[in-house]
């Protein structure tokens, strides 16, 4: 195939098919250049001194690593100067970050997860930055939280890159999923595949199984079920994966299928679930509906959730559709 680099891809995106806008370009070539910092941050890992903690908390109350910290500032240093951005959010900080008085501002709204899988960040395992652009509302010069609280149908672009055993960035525009294969010796994303798409079905899964007894009725029908295999109500066998980093299970879900799994569960019935909508939920149920996959909370369709707060979590099933439909119509059983 002939190589073709992010940048080409976007250009040509915007030639061929007018799907974007000069600052959307500006902002995705600069999102992928902060996370080929990030992947070499990472890469260093012990090298550099920046495994292990940070010795602070961040909003969520989590003890923050010094790869998540030093993975933030990346991208609000890569993107405040640029032009095209009305402000950033992130899981890493309670408010908003306004662009300062001495850049120019633009029409988007930049939220991201900087270095999701925090847990895997200190054994060598599989991390990634999840990102999600919407759009700033007309005639909003300083935009506050409440201008993010946007439902996920709103988003304009939606991406993650996987810190592994290659760098992967993976993107839609609302045209389909692409995925780009970072070419360390040429310093550039290279487009490696177009539109990819999940299976409806599926034989593995993906859920923390430490949790069940924790679970709601419809998850243990749903994932016991699973477990009988051939002999079950399934009639098939079916495989487990758990990366416990959310980029590295959607990117597997997005290369050959599966259903991911996130409940909500009693030990905090006040929380609906662990993950958080606005900047993990929203962009990658965005990029599996792309891909053909199907993306709830158990009742009703992730992107049409209208959000609270920020920092707001949600319970998330998304994946092979026939599963996910599966799981949503037993919670509708119940
Ligand atoms: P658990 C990582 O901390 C994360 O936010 C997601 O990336 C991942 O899917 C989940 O939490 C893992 O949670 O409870 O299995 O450690």
């Amino acid at each position: 195939m002939r190589r073709i680099t992010l940048t080409r891809f976007l250009i040509e995106e915007q030639r061929n098919r007018n799907v974007i806008e000069t600052d959307l370009r500006l902002l995705i070539e600069v999102v992928a250049r902060a996370c080929k910092s990030i992947s070499l941050a990472v890469g260093k890992g012990a090298l550099a001194g920046v495994l292990g903690s940070a010795d602070v908390e961040n909003v969520q109350g989590e003890v923050q690593k010094k790869l998540d910290v030093i993975s933030n500032e990346i991208l609000l240093e890569a993107n405040e100067w640029g032009g095209h951005l009305a402000a950033m959010a992130s899981e890493e900080m309670e408010h908003p970050y306004a662009i300062p008085h001495r850049y120019p501002k633009g029409e988007f709204l930049l939220l991201f997860d900087p270095l999701d899988g925090s847990s895997n960040i200190d054994v060598n395992v599989s991390i990634g930055t999840i990102f999600s652009v919407l759009r700033c509302p007309e005639g909003v010069e300083q935009p506050e939280e409440k201008h993010f609280l946007q439902a996920g149908t709103e988003q304009v672009c939606a991406g993650y890159a996987v810190y592994g055993p290659t760098t992967v960035l993976v993107l839609t525009l609302g045209r389909g999923v692409h995925c780009f294969t970072l070419d360390r010796e040429l310093g550039s994303f290279v487009l490696t595949q177009r539109d990819l798409s999940i299976p409806a079905d599926t034989k593995e899964f993906s859920i923390n199984m430490s949790n069940m007894r924790h679970w709601d009725a419809p998850v243990r029908r749903y994932v016991d079920e699973l477990l009988a295999g051939k002999s079950g109500p399934r009639a098939k066998d079916f495989n487990m994966r758990w990366v416990a980093s959310m980029v590295a299970d959607v990117h597997r879900i997005l290369t050959r299928g599966g259903v991911f799994m996130y409940p909500r569960d009693a030990r905090e019935p006040s929380k609906p679930g662990k993950l958080r909508l606005m900047y993990e939920a929203n962009p990658m149920s965005f990029i599996v509906e792309q891909a053909g996959g199907m993306a709830t909370d158990g009742h009703r369709r992730i992107l049409s959730i209208g959000p609270q707060s920020l920092h707001e979590r949600v319970a998330v099933f998304l994946g092979s559709r026939h599963e996910v439909d599966r799981v949503t119509r037993y919670h509708a059983d119940a």
